[in-house]
């Protein structure tokens, strides 16, 4: 697996997960199946993981790999509606993004306009100097939301995808 975040500049950490969520990965640096973990390489914006590890420090992890691991399953299981592909299901897409970046507000635009038919209405809100937040209300079939979120979640300059969706 391997993470890209918008900064230049990276840590570079070591984190241990469940074999069960990355055995068909294809990048595994090394495997241990007598623990059943895999080892694998990760990097981080400075800035990032220093705000993790503040957090978790303060809620009392023993282990980075442990938080992460947490991190990750909470991830997983917000996202678990995406499975439901062709159910009706409406909510909220809320993302953080750093309007400087070269060409991001266009494209945000642009996939918005391709998804016109499943937006019901969006809010913009200037967040401070260089974020905006876009709060999309969304309504339509599950893999029709899935794909406008995934759309928007991995543009670079997008910081925060949160998605609050229900069946109907
Ligand atoms: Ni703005």
């Amino acid at each position: 697996m391997c993470i890209t975040f918008s900064s230049n500049t990276f840590c570079e950490i070591r984190v241990t997960l469940n074999i069960k969520a990355f055995r068909h990965s294809t990048q595994l640096l090394s495997v241990n199946n007598m623990s059943k973990v895999v080892r694998i390489g990760v990097t981080f914006p400075p800035e990032l993981l220093q705000d993790f590890d503040e957090i978790i420090g303060r809620m009392g992890y023993e282990s980075r790999s442990k938080a992460i691991q947490d991190a990750v399953r909470l991830y997983v299981s917000e996202r678990k509606w995406v499975k439901e592909e062709n159910a009706t299901q409406t909510g909220v897409l809320l993302m953080v993004y750093d309007h400087e970046t070269r060409g991001l507000d266009s494209e945000l635009t642009e996939s918005q306009h391709h998804h016109a038919a499943l937006i019901s209405s969006t809010m913009h809100i200037h967040l401070a100097e260089h974020d905006c937040l876009e709060v999309i209300a969304v309504k339509g079939k599950g893999s029709e939301i899935r794909e406008l979120s995934d759309d928007l979640a991995t543009r670079r300059g997008v910081k925060i995808l949160k998605s609050m969706i229900v069946s109907v």
